[in-house]
């Protein structure tokens, strides 16, 4: 059990390009388990990507925790392959604490990435699922859900 630091606004990192993940590596899976640890002990987070934890590599776990034995799902090098339809949401981050904001994303996606063991899977995601793939996915691009914001952003 390993809880990392996350980064918070204005740090340089939070805006640098993650680069892909070559080879599951020992150092790969360690990251992963601790970015679980780390998104488990925020208690009410429901994704995490590697740069908020200042590693630039191109991963991410989301977990909605919607019921008592819900799975994480690990992302690696994920690609968006298709969007359709349109949704708006509010969202937050754990890197931008205490700010909130509506956000239009698509309504319906499909991923394909590696999991955990380095398998490559295939999802198609609607809903806050949907939402918080293309919240993850911006990260690894230095993108955070403020540059997106519509209209107003409400402060704690
Ligand atoms: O915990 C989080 N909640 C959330 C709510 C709506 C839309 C996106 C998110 S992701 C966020 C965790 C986070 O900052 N991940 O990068
Ligand atoms: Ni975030």
């Amino acid at each position: 059990m390993a809880v990392r630091n996350i980064l918070t606004d204005e740090d340089p990192l939070l805006r640098k390009t993650s680069r892909e993940v070559s080879e599951i590596t020992p150092r790969i899976e360690t990251l992963v388990e601790d970015m679980l640890d780390t998104l488990y002990e925020t208690g009410n987070g429901i994704g995490l990507a590697a740069p908020q934890v200042g590693v630039l590599r191109r991963v991410f776990v989301i977990d909605l925790q919607e019921d008592e034995d819900s799975q994480p799902l690990v992302f690696i090098n994920p690609e968006i392959y298709e969007t359709d339809g349109s949704q708006v949401n509010q969202e937050g981050c754990l890197s931008v604490p205490g700010r909130w904001g509506e956000v239009e994303r698509p309504a319906h996606l499909r991923v394909r990435a590696l999991n955990a063991k380095g398998e490559p899977f295939d999802m198609e995601a609607t809903g806050l699922l949907a939402t918080c793939i293309c919240h993850e996915n911006d990260h690894l691009d230095g993108i955070l859900f403020t540059d997106k914001v519509i209209g107003e952003l409400d402060e704690a």
